[in-house]
């Protein structure tokens, strides 16, 4: 076993080597058939494209329980019955399986890490302890931090809202627990610090004041900033939106409703978007439709890249295999310059059936695969196909006479009328959609 894949004192994937990129023709399914990191393609290789982050929560402790029975999956990092020691195992085989994988990058919740103690003193130490240790291990592999954050949602005392609780006396646990995963965050190097708020929002407004709930979190998240400011951070805050699940309504809804509340609490310079693609489904949206209201605004962030299923409404979290959907939010990428400090976080775990411990090698493969082969794909279009070409002659009209005028803020509801008059009853000019959807399917292959 080379000593580039082996992190602690015990190999936790046993028969599992580092991936190798095998090219399209392979059937091996631990091997990449498309990624393949220092590939170039418009002019980045891939690996500084996607920028893939490994989610520590679903991958590490995701054991499978759902509301109907508990968890399947047997995680030989799993056997210490004092729950540091557990953790330090846990540590141990997410670094190995890093390294396996060759992703550059992880992102993990304070209580992924390191469990919680009996008071937040004791919280803390144990994060400081674990997270020391992560440090060690990011310097001998080089893998990085994307992002940290605060599981400020599974407590019960979060029952009522973390930041937006009714009580403040949570509200003040919240900033406890936020303050100390952002400086693990900042002791990590991490390049950004991510705020979802699956409690922020409610079931009913009888007893909901959101106008003051909502000023709560808009004083929270100024108040975080200020914090990591000051130590240091100069990584960007993301918030994460989603529009449902677990509350009934939740007050980051999609990026748009986001948007606007980042402007009106004076927070827009800060902070950007973590899309995900399950929550832009759950919100009757598109991932592609998300990631382009960001990058329209200046706010595109980060991404978790799973996917959910078209025939239920909650968050499946499964890997992104839909070449369709990757292929559509590639082209976006692509056109609106990829990353800046943000990266392709899977947030997706395998199926509660999917028990070998092989399998989640298979899914994170499979997904890298298909954002990999949605890039060549995406590329193709936009450097071969007269795609551009075709949505921008679309508004060619602004590009001259009275339309650039327009553009120019020149013309007034008086100026429109007589040139209606004048113009008469426009040339019908279709649309073309099933045009635009033969070529993607052209190319997607
Ligand atoms: C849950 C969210 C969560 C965030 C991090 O739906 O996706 O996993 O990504 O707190
Ligand atoms: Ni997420
Ligand atoms: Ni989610």
């Amino acid at each position: 076993m080379a000593k580039d894949v082996f992190i602690g004192q015990k190999e936790y994937f046993k028969g599992i080597n580092k991936i190798q990129f095998e090219g399209p023709d392979s059937d091996n399914p631990l091997a990449f058939k498309y990624y393949d990191e220092n590939k170039v393609v418009a002019g980045k290789t891939m690996k500084d494209h996607f920028r893939f982050a490994i989610a520590y929560w679903h991958t590490f402790c995701g054991t499978g329980e759902d509301p109907f029975g508990p968890g399947t999956q047997i995680f030989p990092w799993n056997g210490a019955a004092d729950p540091m020691d557990a953790a330090k195992e846990k540590l141990d085989a997410a670094f190995e399986f890093f390294t396996k994988m060759g992703t550059p990058y992880y992102c993990f919740h304070d209580r992924d890490m390191a469990p919680e103690g009996s008071n937040v003193a004791e919280s803390e130490r144990n994060l400081i302890e674990i997270t020391d240790l992560a440090r060690e291990r990011q310097e001998m592999t080089g893998v990085k931090l994307l992002w940290g954050t605060a599981n400020v949602f599974s407590n019960p005392r979060y029952m009522n809202g973390a930041a937006t609780n009714p009580n403040f006396d949570v509200l003040a646990h919240a900033g406890a627990q936020v303050k100390a995963a952002l400086d693990a965050t900042i002791k990590l190097g991490g390049e950004n610090y991510v705020f979802w708020g699956g409690r922020e929002g409610y079931f009913s407004l009888l007893n909901t004041n959101m106008k003051r709930e909502l000023d709560n979190l808009g004083m929270f998240l100024a108040k975080a900033r200020d914090y990591a400011r000051a130590q240091g951070f100069k990584g960007t805050f993301l918030i994460e939106p989603k529009p449902m699940e677990p509350t009934k309504h939740q007050y980051d809804f999609d990026t748009a409703t986001v948007i606007g509340f980042l402007n009106k609490y004076g927070l827009q310079n800060d902070f950007k978007m973590n899309i995900e693609n399950n929550h832009a489904t759950l919100a009757r949206h598109t991932f592609a439709h998300e990631a382009q209201v960001a990058y329209d605004n200046g706010m595109f962030g980060s991404l978790d890249i799973n996917q959910g299923d078209p025939h239920n409404g909650w968050d499946t979290d499964e890997f992104l295999h839909n070449l369709y959907d990757a292929t559509e939010l590639m082209l976006i990428m692509l056109e609106n310059g990829g990353f800046k400090t943000g990266g392709m976080n899977f947030d997706a775990k395998t199926r509660r059936s999917s028990t070998d411990l092989e399998d989640i090698f298979i899914a994170h493969v499979s997904s890298m695969d298909t954002m990999a082969r949605a890039l060549l794909i995406a590329d193709n279009i936009i450097s071969k196909s007269a795609y551009t070409q075709m949505r921008s002659d679309r508004y060619a009209s602004y590009n001259s006479g009275n339309g650039a005028k327009w553009i120019k803020g020149e013309l007034g509801l008086e100026d429109l009328a007589k040139i209606a008059a004048e113009v008469g009853e426009p040339k019908q000019i279709s649309g073309k959609q099933e045009l635009y959807e033969s070529l993607i399917n052209k190319y997607l292959k």
